[in-house]
């Protein structure tokens, strides 16, 4: 994979490749077992128009159960059916003039089971203080109320839950995603609103935006939804811009969403492992959405995508999707990851700037997406979510098991035939509580089995960034392969603690096992 760099220098980034390097691959059909495309390809591939492929609705456990069909099945009740009443109070919107009251009563209209549970105290904060600032809500509302009525004639095909243990694809279009997107602002989703252990999507995380209007007991934390409200008003503002003298344009491409599961006996054997170490470009500086643009970008997702997007969460993978609030659609479909499962995203559009981390989080601006696309419109961008174990006791990683695990998480992960480079940082080290120094090495170990080079961003930690440096050239020069390392690993386990109780630093223990004085570098 290239040339070394001269020791005690990192990789260049420019070198790592990117899925522009990866075109031939990426322009193949899209036909594959278990992938399911709701647009006709021909027109799409060859002169770029989108339009619905038309398939035959099915209500049942393997598919979305989209509000438009729940009409049908009841429409000979009365009173009227869910959609009519839906259809009623979303017509009432697009007339315009529409306070954020209006807004409430109509989702009530027709989720009245949840008057006694739902707020919108983050809603009319927005109202309040920012609205003005960003956006006329009083033209946005009515066009995104049109989005969402759009719904039976942009999704005319089942839309399949990508349920565990299925290798299963669905790619559907920017207007299609908008417009699921608009349902979802809007609570239309109604048989996901039951939280309950034994309701029916129990292991699928919430779609419906009543829990991003709702109250929060800290004032600080209704102040970070009224944020991310912004980053969602922008980007229906965006797709559903119809001036002339669109900038940027109304998004017309397509983003594939992919659930991975790789069986146990498929999964490598660590010990066995004869690969080294691949090329590793490592800084504090630069993020993994902006500097990993065109790589793999590691999402530190959550097992239930998306994590606390609609909720009070916003780290690395809340911000990611305001950042391309089109990754949200993915909780639509997306079953709980199990630990050999990761969910990849291609082609997904950036919308906005944003600045902070948690409390100090904040929506900038609008990001002109000017990416490239392959053949099927879809950004050269591409995201792997892979949900690392959360430690609430961070002694417990350092065990045989939990280390095969994040092991196999990452390899199931990093896996494929598009070998771009890995954009990754310190994955499972904030909220999840991993050690950043394990969890490098258990990342530059799973890519070096999956044959991709790394980007890795350790988000402002120096000292960090030039102690992983140092480990990978110690490990690169002694040829270490990743199977050696696995069982210098299983030592650490058990042994992370000295007599004293204070922690044994685990890469100066790999270096006393391997030989290598510190002195040499
Ligand atoms: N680029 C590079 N590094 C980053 C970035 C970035 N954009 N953002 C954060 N870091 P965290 P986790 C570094 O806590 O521990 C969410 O709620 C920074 O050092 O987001 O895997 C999910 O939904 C940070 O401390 O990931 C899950 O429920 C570290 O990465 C849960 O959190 C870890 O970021 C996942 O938690």
């Amino acid at each position: 994979l290239g040339t070394k760099p001269k020791p005690g220098s990192t990789y260049p980034i420019k070198n790592l490749k990117t899925m522009q390097d990866f075109a031939t691959e990426l322009n193949q059909p899209l036909l594959k077992k278990g992938h399911t495309i709701l647009i006709d390809q021909i027109p799409c591939f060859q002169s770029g128009v989108i339009v619905s492929h038309q398939g035959t609705h099915v209500w049942d456990s393997h598919h979305v159960k989209l509000p438009h069909l729940y009409v049908s099945a009841s429409r000979s009740h009365s009173p009227p059916s869910h959609w009519d009443v839906t259809c009623r109070a979303l017509h009432n919107l697009t007339k315009g003039n529409n306070s954020i009251g209006d807004v409430q009563t109509a989702i009530m209209s027709y989720n009245s089971n949840n008057k006694d549970r739902w707020t919108f105290d983050a809603l009319f904060l927005y109202g309040r203080h920012l609205h003005a600032k960003d956006s006329n809500l009083h033209l946005l509302i009515p066009n995104m109320a049109k989005l969402a009525l759009d719904l039976p004639d942009l999704i005319t095909q089942p839309i399949p839950l990508l349920r565990q243990q299925q290798n299963l694809a669905i790619t559907m279009s920017q207007q299609q995603i908008s417009c699921l997107l608009a349902n979802a602002f809007f609570c239309t989703f109604s048989h996901r609103n039951d939280t309950k252990p034994s309701s029916e999507y129990v292991n699928f995380p919430t779609i419906n935006f009543s829990s991003l209007f709702a109250d929060e007991k800290d004032p600080a934390k209704l102040a970070q939804k009224a944020q991310k409200l912004r980053a969602i008003f922008h980007y229906f503002n965006t797709v559903t811009n119809k001036s002339d003298n669109q900038d940027p344009a109304i998004p017309d491409g397509l983003v594939t969403f992919e659930r991975t599961s790789i069986q146990k006996s498929q999964l490598p054997k660590w010990k066995k492992q004869k690969k080294t170490l691949t090329n590793l470009h490592i800084s504090p500086e630069g993020s993994i959405e902006h500097e990993g643009t065109g790589m793999l970008q590691v999402e530190f997702a959550s097992n239930y995508i998306g994590g606390g997007v609609l909720g009070s969460g916003l780290v690395q993978e809340e911000i990611l999707f305001f950042m391309s609030p089109e990754l949200i659609v993915a909780r639509l479909f997306t079953e709980k990851l199990a630990d050999n499962e990761c969910l990849k995203i291609t082609g997904p559009q950036m919308y906005s700037f944003t600045s902070g981390y948690s409390k100090t989080f904040s929506w900038v601006g609008p990001y002109n997406d000017c990416m490239k696309r392959d053949n099927w419109k879809r950004r050269y961008r591409q995201i792997v979510a892979i949900d690392a174990l959360d430690f609430k006791n961070p002694k417990d990683q350092y065990t045989k098991e939990n280390i095969k695990r994040e092991l196999n998480k990452a390899f199931v992960g990093f896996h494929g035939d598009v070998k771009t480079a890995i954009a990754t940082g310190n994955w499972g080290c904030g909220a999840f509580n991993g050690d950043p120094k394990l969890k490098a090495l258990i990342q530059l170990m799973a890519a070096a089995v999956a044959g991709r080079d790394v980007a890795y961003f350790t988000a402002g930690n120096k000292e960090l960034a030039k102690e992983i440096q140092r480990m990978h050239e110690i490990l690169t020069i002694n040829k270490v392969t990743v199977g050696k390392l696995y069982k210098l690993l299983k030592k650490f386990c058990g042994n992370y603690t000295h007599e004293s109780g204070s922690p044994i630093d685990l890469y100066k223990l790999i270096r006393e096992k391997i030989g290598q004085k510190d002195n040499l570098l």
